[in-house]
C-alpha cells in the first residue's frame, strides 16, 4: 500500500506554474468503450516509443519504472500528464523529483489526425521521447 502525498503534489503542481492538461490532440476524459493503446514508461524510454492509432483512440501511459515520469506533448498547448509515480514506493530518490503523485497512469484521447511528438519532462535529456501518430 503506497502512501499518498497530496501535500507534496500541491506544492509540486504550484511550482510547475500550471500546464494545460487538455488541448488539440489530447483530452483527459476518455469516453467509455473507446479503443485504448497502452504505452509503458520506464527508465528511460517509452515502450513502444511510436504508436499509430486512429482518431478517437485513448493512449494510456503507465509508469512501469522506478522513478517518476511524464508524458508531455512537445507542443506548448498539448497534453501533459504531470509526474506519474512508479507502481512501488521508492526506497531512494536517485533523480528528483520523486514520488510526488500516486503511482498510476495517464489517459489522453486523440481527437484529431496528426503527428504528436512528446517527451518525459524529467528525462528528455536522456532521450526519453515518443510519438503518437493519429490517422483518420
Ligand atoms: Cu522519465
Amino acid at each position: 500500500m503506497r502512501v499518498r502525498s497530496e501535500a507534496f503534489l500541491l506544492v509540486f503542481a504550484a511550482a510547475c506554474g500550471g500546464s494545460s492538461p487538455t488541448s488539440a490532440g489530447g483530452g483527459n476524459n476518455p469516453p467509455p468503450g473507446a479503443p485504448t493503446v497502452s504505452v509503458a514508461m520506464s527508465e528511460y524510454r517509452f515502450r513502444p516509443d511510436t504508436v499509430r492509432v486512429t482518431v478517437g483512440t485513448v493512449v494510456r501511459w503507465s509508469n512501469e519504472g522506478t522513478v517518476d515520469h511524464t508524458a508531455t506533448s512537445d507542443s506548448t498547448n498539448g497534453w501533459d500528464s504531470g509526474a506519474v509515480a512508479p507502481p512501488q514506493p521508492q526506497m531512494t530518490c536517485p533523480y528528483p523529483p520523486c514520488d510526488k503523485t500516486p503511482g498510476g497512469s495517464f489517459p489522453s484521447t486523440f481527437t484529431a489526425a496528426g503527428t504528436y511528438p512528446y517527451h518525459c519532462a524529467f528525462h528528455v535529456a536522456l532521450g526519453m521521447r515518443g510519438v503518437v501518430i493519429v490517422t483518420p
